[in-house]
């Protein structure tokens, strides 16, 4: 395929001030009639062409003027048309007719259906599916939108902006007009037609513009709608109080869809959503996903200002919208509920997903500079690591010159296709700072190791801190210059405060709990430190680094007892259990089996126990990594066969040594049944209730306590807690099979909570789940065409199941190929995406990485894969 470069970026030849659509929505077949009003940019060539972007359509007229084209001066393919002799400098009206077939659209790129419901998705490049059209993220323009329908099949027509007029037609057909006032790149365009229901509600913004708030779902679900509705008003109000972004239409209008290639899409004024971000209660809806969409909520909406007023100049840039949101989500999940708690869980999250991903075949910076397929670049790096970087940025300058910078942004750029260039350049300008180092973190991919190691002088009362960063070249090949890194850090004593420390001849590079390390090392002194002092580095996680740092057992058990910043008591426990494990299935691989000490196990069952934490955080502090994460600390030769054991092994000494502790903390957390509540507070004490069940069930090597609480479950926490510790520790009891069953009669017509029965087979690590997987394949519920499912299946095995996954015969490299050639003639976007589950193949034991590239080779030698699923095959195995 075709490589992009952004150094070749240029903008378009000519500009787009007007586009009208009129949408004739048929089952079988739609037509679009498009009309756009053009000019030729100044200073272009008065023989340049039109060049205009297409995927797979038909075009059925074109007219110039109002006259139509003759065939002589264009030239038609499914994927472009160029049109010459256009008028040197004046305005012109382009009118061009496309036929599409929403119903055999597999791709979700563009115009489908969705359950019979009319919808579109258009980022990245899905509106040259719906129309020919310059088809890129600069190009600009205001939209008034006609849709047409069946009445019966399409009561509910909707479009960006705000809506204009609406009315009958003959033959039962009626009609709706949409104009969206607002400049936007054709990415966020989009229409919805279906028969739905509504959720209804109202807001006036902060300077009295009334609004009203629609969620649409399939029939009868609507009430279900109840929680999303209410976070995407506290969204509202958040973005207006701490951003000072007020939201700019007379509607906000979301549509939740069942057939959708990811959780959720920003265009302006009609957000379309994956239904699971936005239908749930607490009989099938998990805490996690309760908190899940809150955050996709609430990320879509901050869209409307990063992103939308604000959009990106070119694909490159895509971190401009997405690291920003996510910042935006994230703070705004930190202030609704516990600031602590959320950033480990984000911390969590990006050592899962972004550092494997920086360490292996597919890392690439977070501001790229090459694609081939640009759907492949919606990763972790770009917005995990991208909302890192804006966190930085708001550590080394300050709350109030972060906001000011960001004030400037709004107000510079707004209406603007930006860069980052143009985003950092705000920043620079409010704090009076050189950013240019800063902007490295942007063009350097991989993750910098940080180096650190202490001294204490007793005698002279100091402490030297020595700081390296390293950056090693990896499979992009970008630089590796030294970047600007700010260290947050505390000094405990050992009554458990801070100690305030003085930087020794007022070190200019430490300002205030902040070390910013510039350098490829640093040696700083603390001074006036009669003891010794307890360092409790990176807190907050304040940089996205690889912490390297020799830490006696002693002090990592002391700060994970007495360090008063929480996260810091999480860090230096998580470090301990880690380390502990990895060295552990390191030294079973050599000399067979080990054990991790009862000191170390002591220690969570201690944070389980500390009531003056809140019980999510402790949850956090007693929940033993999980495989994959183990796997990456092991880091080389790996051998999930021996992780997994280990694990289990462990979960089950911790589970005999936590007995008691554990089983009168479960009593003391029971929640009288009828009494549900959503809140974070309520969720934390089920997290924490939840998370003891399976060490305890390990260790009784009884599915007892397990079966118990499903049986008298009310809600979908406990029930799926229960369920697991079945189906993952008991897979051969009855009771196990029992409660499937039952879970698959309660909710056999509730696709979203069937989406975990089927997950949750798929991730089951026993020697037979590849069979119970392959049968599942044939299961009258399961479609590989809806994403939601065949992420359920593949992404069990291959992202949530590492002892099938990588079992040693190869057989699970070799079944995930397979399905995934099968999803790629359906859904290209989604079987790029699940491929990537192969990223770490290197990082395993010998045989596995024969077997591993033995089933990719053998996928890249497919004749029809699509371009998606291709760059990720071939980049893996580069
Ligand atoms: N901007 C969309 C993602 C589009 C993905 C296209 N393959 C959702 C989001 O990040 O909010
Ligand atoms: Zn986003």
């Amino acid at each position: 395929g075709q490589i992009i470069k952004l150094e070749d970026y240029l903008p378009a030849d000519f500009v787009i001030h007007q586009v009208d659509m009129t949408f004739d929505l048929r089952d079988g077949h739609a037509d679009v009639l498009t009309r756009l009003v053009m000019q030729r940019r100044e200073g272009v060539a008065a023989e340049a062409p039109l060049e205009l972007d297409g995927d797979e359509l038909s075009l059925t007229s074109l007219a110039l003027n109002g006259t139509p084209v003759s065939p002589q001066n264009y030239t038609v393919a499914p994927d472009s048309l160029k049109i010459d002799d256009l008028p040197a400098q004046d305005q012109f009206t382009l009118e061009i007719g496309t036929r599409l077939h929403p119903e055999q659209n597999t791709k979700l790129m563009g115009l489908y259906r969705s359950n019979g419901i009319w919808c579109t998705q258009c980022e990245a490049q899905g509106f040259r599916r719906i129309t020919y059209f310059l088809d890129r993220p600069d190009v600009l323009a205001t939209y008034k939108v006609r849709l047409e329908a069946d009445k019966a099949a399409a009561p509910v027509l909707l479009a960006n902006g705000n809506p204009v007029a609406s009315g009958d037609l003959p033959n039962g057909r009626h009609f709706a007009e949409w104009i969206d006032p607002h400049l936007k790149p054709s990415y966020l365009f989009a229409i919805v037609g279906g028969r739905l229901d509504v959720l209804k509600d109202s807001l006036t913004t902060i300077s009295g513009r009334h609004v009203e708030l629609a969620i649409y779902t399939e029939p009868g679900l609507a009430e279900r709608a109840t929680y999303a509705m209410d976070a995407l008003k506290r969204s509202m109000w958040w973005d207006e109080r701490r951003f000072g972004r007020e939201y700019d239409l007379d509607v906000f209008n979301i549509v939740a869809i069942s057939d959708f290639n990811m959780g959720a899409m920003e265009n302006k004024g009609l957000n379309v959503f994956n239904h699971k971000y936005v239908l749930l209660d607490s009989e099938t809806a998990t805490d996690a996903d309760y908190a899940g969409v809150e955050t996709v909520i609430a990320h879509e909406y901050f869209h409307n200002w990063t992103g939308n007023r604000i959009t990106c100049r070119d694909w490159f840039q895509l971190c401009l919208k997405e690291g920003l949101t996510v910042y935006r989500d994230q703070e705004f999940s930190s202030d609704e509920r516990s600031r602590p708690v959320k950033r480990i869980s984000c911390v969590h999250t990006l050592k899962a997903n972004q550092f494997p991903e920086d360490q292996g075949p597919l890392q690439h910076p977070v501001r790229p500079t090459t694609y081939r397929e640009i759907n492949n670049f919606y990763t972790a790096t770009v917005y995990d690591k991208g909302s890192e970087l804006v966190r930085m940025l708001a550590t080394i300058l300050g709350e109030d010159k972060f906001r000011a910078g960001m004030d400037l942004y709004f107000e510079r750029h707004d209406g603007d296709a930006a860069t980052i260039e143009d985003f950092i350049a705000c920043f620079a300008q409010t704090a009076n700072m050189d950013l240019s180092q800063f902007a490295l973190w942007y063009n350097q991919a991989g993750t910098p190791r940080l180096t650190v190691s202490q001294s204490y002088d007793a005698k002279a009362g100091t402490l030297t801190l020595n700081l390296q960063q390293q950056l090693d070249k990896g499979a992009a090949g970008t630089g590796t210059l030294p970047m600007h890194i700010p260290v947050r850090f505390g000094l405990v004593g050992a009554n458990g405060q801070d100690i305030a420390a003085e930087a020794a001849s007022d070190d200019a590079r430490v300002s205030g709990d902040t070390i910013h390390l510039t350098t490829a090392s640093a040696t700083i002194v603390f001074t006036g430190l009669n003891q010794r002092p307890l360092l409790s580095i990176l807190r907050d996680f304040s940089a996205p680094v690889q912490l390297q740092y020799e830490e006696s057992e002693a002090d990592r058990l002391a700060l994970a007892r007495l360090d008063p910043d929480a996260y810091g008591r999480w860090r230096a426990l998580t470090d301990l259990v880690g380390d502990s494990l990895a060295d552990a299935a390191r030294q079973w691989a050599k000399s067979g089996p080990q054990t991790v000490s009862d000191t170390v196990l002591g220690a969570i069952v201690e944070a389980a126990d500390d009531t003056s934490l809140e019980p999510a955080l402790r949850a956090q502090m007693c929940s033993l990594p999980g495989e994959t994460e183990i796997a990456r600390l092991v880091a080389e030769d790996v051998n999930p066969e021996i992780i997994h054991t280990l694990r289990l092994q462990t979960l089950a000494r911790l589970g005999m040594l936590g007995g008691e502790t554990f089983r009168s903390l479960r009593a003391e957390l029971a929640e009288p049944a009828g009494e549900f509540s959503a809140s974070a507070a309520s969720a934390g004490r089920r997290a924490l209730r939840n998370c003891l069940l399976a060490p305890l069930s390990a260790a009784a090597g009884r599915p007892d306590d397990a079966a118990k609480q499903y049986a008298q479950a009310t809600n979908m926490s406990d029930r799926m807690a229960a369920l697991t510790v079945l189906v993952h520790q008991f897979p051969q009891e009855l009771v196990s099979q029992d409660a499937l069953t039952d879970f698959y009669n309660r909710f056999e017509s509730d696709p979203l909570v069937l989406d975990k029965w089927f997950a949750l087979q798929a991730a089951s690590p026993n020697a037979d789940t590849l069979e119970r997987v392959e049968a599942l394949l044939h299961h009258e519920k399961f479609k590989l065409a809806n994403p939601n499912r065949a992420r359920a299946v593949i992404g069990g095995l291959a992202g949530a199941n590492p002892s099938v996954f990588h079992r040693a015969d190869g057989a699970g490299y070799r079944w995930v190929c397979g399905v995934l050639l099968q999803l790629d003639s359906l859904n290209p976007q989604t079987a790029a995406r699940m491929a990537t589950a192969f990223r770490s193949w290197r990082s395993m034991n010998p045989a596995l990485r024969q077997q591993a590239e033995a089933a990719l080779r053998q996928l890249a030698a497919s004749e029809n894969l699509s371009r998606d699923l291709r760059d990720i095959v071939e980049r893996t195995l580069k």
